[in-house]
């Protein structure tokens, strides 16, 4: 389905979701989160897609924010209606069943670095800067990333992010954890394309029930999450993955796995 503010991708089993608002620096308004939400939901239940890359249109800019210009008029009740609404995508993001990248090529501010934050992996090109400067327009952080990043980072860096409105660049981001890996822009989406191949190479399931205990693991106490683990370790044993993956290396081969 062709979407107004989103271009869509699909090669060798990976889907590069490009967010196209050039003029605001590919600003989140209402209706580019629609279309996030939409294409996720069809990615979710599509097996012609495995890893899923987001990124953002031009040299500039990953995604400079939600629009300030959409949110300023907006009332208390609208701009909490906004705020859920914008969690509620993060959320369905960071719950898809398949892995997502950001490839962060420039600003990723505000709901920006939210949605980063909403992705599994953050490749950052080398002009990337990160940062969540809300508090310069009287606000906070509105979609998760008062949580997500002190989850990330830890809460003394994320709150000096926060509370200063500060941008740091690519380097500074992966020294605190926030990006995975720095390359050069020109080199983003080979990288991103080159590690999704890798992902994709794996045991479907297996990468799937791995992303579902890391993030739902996490919301729960030690002794929880390892028991969690375990169902979900036992589950895989229901797969024939499980079956092919251990004979392959037993017989000395590749394994060849089917998503089953
Ligand atoms: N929204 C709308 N338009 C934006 C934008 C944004 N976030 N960021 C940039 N643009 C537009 C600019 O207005 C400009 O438009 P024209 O003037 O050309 O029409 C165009 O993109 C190019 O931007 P600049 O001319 O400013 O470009 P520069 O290279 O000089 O500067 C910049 C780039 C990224 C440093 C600068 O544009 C900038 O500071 N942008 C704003 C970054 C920012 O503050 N981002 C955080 C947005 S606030 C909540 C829900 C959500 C949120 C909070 C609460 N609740 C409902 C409670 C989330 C908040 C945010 O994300």
């Amino acid at each position: 389905m062709p979407y107004e503010n989103l271009l869509i991708e699909i090669e060798d089993e990976i889907a590069v979701v490009t967010i196209t608002r050039p003029k605001a620096l590919n600003a989140l308004n209402q209706k580019t989160l629609l279309e996030l939400q939409d294409v996720f939901t069809d990615f979710a239940g599509d097996d012609a897609v495995q890893v899923i890359i987001v990124t953002g249109s031009g040299d500039k800019a990953f995604v400079a924010g939600a629009d300030i210009a959409a949110m300023q008029s907006l009332s208390a009740l609208e701009a909490r209606q906004f705020a859920k609404f914008g969690h509620q995508v993060m959320r369905d993001i960071e719950d898809c069943p398949k892995p997502v990248i950001a490839a962060v090529n420039g600003f990723a501010l505000g709901g920006g670095c939210e949605l980063a934050l909403g992705c599994d992996i953050r490749i950052a090109a080398e002009n990337a800067r990160f940062g969540q400067p809300e508090v310069n327009l009287g606000v906070i952080p509105g979609f998760g990333g008062t949580q997500r990043l002190a989850r990330l980072i830890g809460k003394g860096r994320a709150l000096e992010l926060i509370f200063t409105g500060a941008m740091i660049d690519a380097a500074e981001a992966y020294r605190i954890g926030l990006a995975n890996k720095v390359v050069p822009l020109d080199q983003l989406l080979e990288t991103a394309k080159k590690m999704a191949g890798t992902i994709i190479s794996k045991g479907p399931y297996a990468v799937r029930l791995a992303k579902e205990a890391v993030h739902n693991g996490l919301e729960l106490d030690l002794e929880r999450a390892n028991q969690y683990e375990a169902e979900l370790f036992g589950l895989c044993f229901a797969t024939a993955d499980q079956k092919e993956g251990m004979q392959a290396f037993l017989e000395k081969r590749q394994a060849e796995f089917k998503g089953k």
